[in-house]
């Protein structure tokens, strides 16, 4: 399989909980590397950019008032496979479904506060790391 980046962001529940370590240690012993990260609070109108996929769904607005509400840890990812091995990691997106042993089964309790993003494609991973980085903050080793 190919290298691949993704971008990741740890959601403002976890950084909340103090798990910001304890999910960065996931990527890193599941081989991922991180070669871009920030901490942000975001504002609506970059949290309502960033998931303009959803922009006619119901649960938009809380959805863009949960990722404001406090600041998040921006990442991009590297390794083989980054986009599926990340999500496989994070678990299902409803934390009550989610796979025993994965982020969101450890640290999340609800679907709207759900402690990690991922990005589901090439396509979005590609369209999602450069909506927050610019090529020369993105450190590859
Ligand atoms: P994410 O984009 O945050 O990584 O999550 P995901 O791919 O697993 O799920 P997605 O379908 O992209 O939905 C984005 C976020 O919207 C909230 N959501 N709520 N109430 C609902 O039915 C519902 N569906 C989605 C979740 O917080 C999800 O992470
Ligand atoms: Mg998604």
């Amino acid at each position: 399989m190919a290298t691949e980046r993704t971008l990741s962001i740890i959601k403002p529940d976890a950084v909340a909980k103090n798990a910001i370590g304890d999910i960065i240690a996931r990527f890193e012993k599941a081989g991922l590397q991180v070669v871009a990260a920030k901490m942000m609070h975001l504002s609506e109108e970059k949290a309502g950019g960033f998931y303009a996929e959803h922009k006619e769904r119901p649960f938009f607005k809380d959805l863009v008032g949960f990722m404001t509400s406090g600041p998040v840890v921006v990442q991009v990812l590297e390794g083989e496979g980054a986009i599926a091995k990340n999500r496989e990691l994070m678990g299902a997106t409803n934390p009550k479904e989610a796979a025993p042993g994965t982020i969101r089964a450890d640290f999340a309790e609800t679907i709207d506060a759900n402690a990690v993003h991922g990005s589901d494609s090439p396509e979005s991973a590609e369209r999602e790391i450069s909506y927050f980085f610019g090529n020369d903050e993105i450190c590859p080793r």
